[in-house]
Parts: C-alpha cells; structure tokens; sequence
C-alpha cells in the first residue's frame, strides 16, 4: 500500500544555497547529503515528519550534476521549482509498479534503481498522471 508523501522533489540551482533556505526560513535541521551517479543529481533530502509506517516525508533538494541528467533538461524548460512527488509504500516497489502498470500508467523502470538513503525506487510517466512525474519509494529495511 502507499503510506505516505515520502518527499516531494525540487530542483534547484544551487544545492546549498537552497538547503541553506530552508533551515533558515523554516527551521528545518535534519539534512542528509548525497549524490546519485545514475540520476545525474547531488540532493539534500531534509526531514520534515516521521510517518505513521515508520518511515518519514523529507524535501528531496536536487542539483544536477550532468547537463543531459532528467533535471537538467527539465530546468533547462521550467528553470528551479518542484519537480516531482514521492509516494512512499509499505511493501515493496516493484509490486506497487507492477499494480500501476496494469491499470495503464507507463512506469520508467524494468525494476527499480537505487534512491535516496539506500531506497529502492521507480517512475511514473508524467503524461500518464495528469502532469505529475511520480516516484514510488521503498525504504530499505535496515538489516538488508
Ligand atoms: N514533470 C511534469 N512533466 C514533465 C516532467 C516533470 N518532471 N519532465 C518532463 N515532463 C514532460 C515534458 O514537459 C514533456 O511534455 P510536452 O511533450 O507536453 O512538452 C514530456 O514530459 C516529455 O519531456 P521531455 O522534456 O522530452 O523529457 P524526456 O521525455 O526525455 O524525459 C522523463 C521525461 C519523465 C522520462 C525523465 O525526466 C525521467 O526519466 N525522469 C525520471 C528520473 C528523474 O527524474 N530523476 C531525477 C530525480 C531523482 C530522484 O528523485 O532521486
Ligand atoms: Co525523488
């Protein structure tokens, strides 16, 4: 099932001058840093909530790191702003895809990629949700 808003993603310029935004206009502390080679992207996912699974909803701040990653070419049309949404499940995302394709929504990945803090996620095509490019997320249990 999906639980929660795992985070929402923005792209930005600037990665720290943006992270640096939000603790001093908001007060939010809880900041992880990290890059993801495959994405293309340097991001800051920053702590908002925990959630009632478990897990938590964060701010996923994205800087790209390649001119022909995902983000560059998005902001390269709609310059910073929010880029997509994250569903976080409490099974696992493969199945979750695997439901959402066949109801006819095109997902990204054969099987999912590395995310975040060791997550495993996939996509949703944003012509196949309303505008909306959307993430499906697992948090990887600690053990694994
Ligand atoms: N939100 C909404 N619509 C989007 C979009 C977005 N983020 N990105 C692209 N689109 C729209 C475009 O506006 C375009 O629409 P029009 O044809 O009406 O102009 C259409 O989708 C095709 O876009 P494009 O610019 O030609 O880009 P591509 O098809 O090459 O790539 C996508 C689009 C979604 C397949 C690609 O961005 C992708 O693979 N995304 C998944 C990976 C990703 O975004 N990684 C970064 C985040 C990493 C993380 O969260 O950890
Ligand atoms: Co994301």
């Amino acid at each position: 099932m999906l639980t929660r808003i795992d985070h929402i993603g923005i792209a930005c310029r600037d990665l720290d001058a943006t992270v640096e935004f939000y603790k001093a206009t908001y007060g939010f502390t809880d900041a992880h840093f990290e890059v993801n080679e495959e994405q293309g992207v340097r991001e800051c996912m920053l702590k908002i909530n925990d959630t009632g699974d478990g897990a938590a909803s964060y701010l996923q701040l994205i800087e790209p790191i390649r001119e022909d990653s995902a983000v560059a070419k998005w902001m390269e049309k709609n310059g910073e702003g929010v880029h997509h949404i994250a569903f976080g499940t409490d099974g696992t995302v493969a199945g979750e895809a695997a439901g959402i394709a066949g109801k006819g929504v095109r997902v990204l990945y054969d099987a999912p990629r590395n995310g975040s803090m060791g997550s495993l996620i996939n996509f949703l095509h944003p012509k196949d949700c309303h505008g909306v490019l959307t993430e499906l997320v697992q948090k990887r249990p600690a053990a694994e």
